[in-house]
This record gives structure tokens, C-alpha cells and sequence, in this order.
């Protein structure tokens, strides 16, 4: 089958070898917290924040060796080159309250992700769930103890992703993002944002090695109880960013449903060095369902693929449902990355932009049809056998669920 998709797809101009071999190395830093609903290790309890988990599916991990457990066996099953994506909230034996965090609470995670054979370790500051967010706010407080509370837990993680990148050997993405906003009508829109831009000043003006570290804001446009206004728009934050040279992550379930991150990563392109993202999959009005195989997702990859960004670009992703197996959930969305990394390179993009150029819109449609029915299937299943995969991997996921998910 693999002969036969190789041939198909040289009659497009495409090697598959080219496109098998530059597939594994693309890295995708995987979310710690779709093994246990986003709840942490510090506390702090169920999600809150604008955010929430829904679902009771037995098994949740309570507790770090579980989540440890969850996580090795999760990524065993996963192709290509692993990253983890961290939230403070996970940090392992603390005593200290979120604005006193150190390298050393996550020196657990550091064995462990050398352990298991990580590229790296990326980094988020936990602005939810705890009890300094006061009425829904963080650094847009007007209460300037939260506010200094939340600006020094920010600093501190500047510090711990410092740690990462040193010990990984390997760039630490920190990942900015604050549930504030308002449910109803405000009367006041600017002042919190001008809060929040002078929080993000004082955060920054912690030295930090560049080089090591890279710093993304994450906008938003509503969240469920701050329907009306969020402090961290996309506009505040672009334009933070483009001033202060950091990043901007886009989370493709933060947009209006017709608002596409496909789109936005190109013109991002056009102006930054890194553009980050949380691959997610919306649903009417809500973010965070598994990731799949769709459309959006295909395009996304496009784009980072056909603009050869995939060092710019840094894939990460963001989802939790606690209504199916949490190892399957995490499996189907890191594969369907994947996926549409591989569909998008096994393309001709070359011969594509040039019928766009010529202005043939007409071949351009006709062959980007073609392209839908090629063997993609058994590309897909031959970088599973060189990765020591198979296409099932819930069997293992129900064996798992029976010896250790059913007994906790
Ligand atoms: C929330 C944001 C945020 C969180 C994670 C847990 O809408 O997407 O990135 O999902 O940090
Ligand atoms: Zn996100």
C-alpha cells in the first residue's frame, strides 16, 4: 500500500520519504492537564476561570504518579517528537503560595521529562483556580495586592522556564493567559486593560534570557461567565506584543466561530520571528473539545508547513473532556495533529502558489480536489510502523483502563 501511495504521489511532485522524514522531527508540545480535568497538584481544585471540564469518566489522575503514569503510557502511543506543556498549577510538593514558586517544585518534572525522552519543557503561569482571583480579576485587578500577587507569580515562572530551557536544553515557551472579564455590560473597558498592560511591563522588566526563554500572550474573546468583555483581547494583546517584541499565542478556540487562526498565522508570519498556538477544536461557542481531523486543522498545518514555519511556529495543544477516556482523548488529538502535519506536507505546494500567481483559479480548485483523495491513509499508517505504532492504539488504552484506570 505504501509502494502504491508513493507512486500517487510522485505523480503530484511529491516524495513521501521527504515528507515522512521531516514529520518526525516537527515538535508538538503536549497539555499536562487533559489527564486530570485541569485541576493541578496544588489545590487549588476544579477549573474555574471562564473554563470548565465536563464529563465523569472514571480514572482521573489525583495525584502526581498518577498523572505521571497517565502521561508516560499516553505518549507511548503518540508518533513524532514530544514536548510537555506545564501550568504552574502543577508544581510537585509546594508549600509556598503560586507567587513564591521555584525551579525546585518542578525539578520532578524535569527527571521525568528526561526520563522519558522529551524534547522540552514549556511553561504556563496558573491565573485561575486559587483564591487570590478576586471577583474573575488577575493583573487587571484594581486591587493592587491581587494584582502584585498575580505579577510576582508571572515572574516567578519566568525564572522556572529558565530552569526548563537550561536543563532541557531546549527553548521554554511561557504562555500567558488571564481569565478577566466581565459577564455583563461594563462601564469602565480601557482602565483594566491599561492595568493589564502595565502588569505585563512590570513582569517583563524581570531579567531573563531571551535566548532561553520566549514569552506569548493569549487573547481571548469570551469565556463562560465573562460573556460580555475579556481584558486580554486579541487587539490588546497583538499590539502588546508587536511593542514589546514577545509573542502571540493563537488558541484557534478563542476567535468568532467564522474567524479562522488559519488565516491569522500567515499574517503573524509576516511581522514576528515565533508564533505560538494552542491547537484546541471550537464547538458553537466553547473551546477545548479534542482535537481532530478536520478542516481547520488541515489548514492550520498548511499554513505552517507551505510558509516553512515550522521552526517558527510552535505547535501546542489545548484540550480536556473528561466525558471519554482522558488517554484516548489525548491520543486522538496529539495523532490528529499529526495527521494534518502529514497531509499538509504531502503536498506540491510549490506548484500551487504558482497556479494562484498565474491567476488559474480554475486547476487551482480542480487539483486541490485531487489532492483530497490521494492514498493519504497509507502514508499515514507507514510512519506509524516507523515509529513502532499501529493505527489502533485503544486496545492498550482499554487494557490500561482495566488494570489501572477502574481500580483508582
Ligand atoms: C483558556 C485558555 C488556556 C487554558 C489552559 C488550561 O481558555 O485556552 O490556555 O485552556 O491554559
Ligand atoms: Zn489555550
Amino acid at each position: 500500500m505504501y509502494d502504491y501511495a508513493k507512486k500517487a504521489y510522485a505523480e503530484y511532485g511529491v516524495d513521501t520519504e521527504v515528507a515522512l522524514a521531516k514529520l518526525k522531527d516537527i515538535p508538538v508540545s503536549i497539555h499536562c492537564w487533559q489527564g486530570d480535568d485541569v485541576i493541578g497538584l496544588d489545590g487549588g481544585g476544579a477549573a474555574s476561570g471562564g473554563i470548565q471540564t465536563t464529563g465523569n469518566y472514571p480514572g482521573r489522575a489525583r495525584n502526581f504518579d498518577e498523572l505521571k503514569a497517565d502521561i508516560k503510557k499516553a505518549f507511548s502511543l503518540m508518533p513524532g517528537t514530544k514536548r510537555l506543556n506545564l501550568h504552574a498549577s502543577y508544581a510537585v510538593g509546594a508549600t509556598v503560595d503560586r507567587d513564591k514558586y521555584e525551579p525546585k517544585h518542578f525539578k520532578a518534572w524535569v527527571d521525568f521529562a528526561k526520563e522519558t525522552g522529551l524534547q522540552g519543557i514549556d511553561f504556563n503561569p496558573t491565573m485561575f483556580s486559587h483564591d487570590k482571583v478576586k471577583d474573575g480579576l488577575t493583573l487587571s485587578s484594581p486591587d493592587e495586592n491581587i494584582r502584585k500577587f498575580w505579577v510576582n507569580h508571572c515572574k516567578a515562572c519566568l525564572k522556572i522556564a529558565e530552569y526548563f530551557a537550561t536543563e532541557m536544553n531546549s527553548q521554554c515557551l511561557v504562555n500567558i493567559w488571564i481569565p478577566d472579564g466581565f459577564k455583563d455590560v461594563p462601564a469602565d473597558r480601557l482602565t483594566p486593560r491599561l492595568r493589564l498592560k502595565k502588569s505585563l511591563d512590570e513582569i517583563l522588566s524581570v531579567k531573563y534570557d531571551k535566548k532561553k526563554v520566549i514569552v506569548a500572550v493569549e487573547s481571548k474573546v469570551f469565556g463562560i461567565g465573562v460573556e460580555s468583555y475579556t481584558v486580554g483581547s486579541n487587539e490588546f494583546y497583538q499590539n502588546y506584543a508587536a511593542k514589546n517584541d514577545i509573542c502571540c499565542l493563537l488558541d484557534n478556540g478563542h476567535y468568532h466561530p467564522l474567524e479562522y487562526v488559519s488565516d491569522k498565522i500567515p499574517a503573524l508570519l509576516a511581522f514576528y520571528d515565533k508564533v505560538a498556538l494552542h491547537v484546541t477544536r471550537g464547538v458553537r461557542w466553547d473551546s477545548d473539545h479534542v482535537v481532530l481531523f478536520e478542516d481547520e486543522l488541515k489548514e492550520i498545518a498548511k499554513e505552517i508547513v507551505r510558509n516553512d514555519a515550522t521552526e517558527k511556529v510552535m505547535i501546542g495543544l489545548d484540550y480536556f473532556d473528561a466525558s471519554i477516556n482522558r488517554l484516548s482523548a489525548w491520543v486522538t488529538g496529539q495523532r490528529a495533529m499529526q495527521k494534518a502535519l502529514l497531509y499538509a506536507l504531502l503536498c506540491n505546494h510549490g506548484e500551487l502558489k504558482e497556479l494562484q500567481d498565474k491567476s488559474d483559479f480554475t486547476t487551482l480548485m480542480v487539483k486541490q480536489e485531487e489532492y483530497k483523495t490521494l492514498p493519504f491513509g497509507a502514508v499515514w499508517k507507514e510512519y506509524l510502523k516507523r515509529e513502532n505504532l499501529s493505527e489502533d492504539y485503544l486496545t492498550e488504552i482499554r487494557e490500561y483502563e482495566k488494570e489501572v484506570l477502574k481500580v483508582r
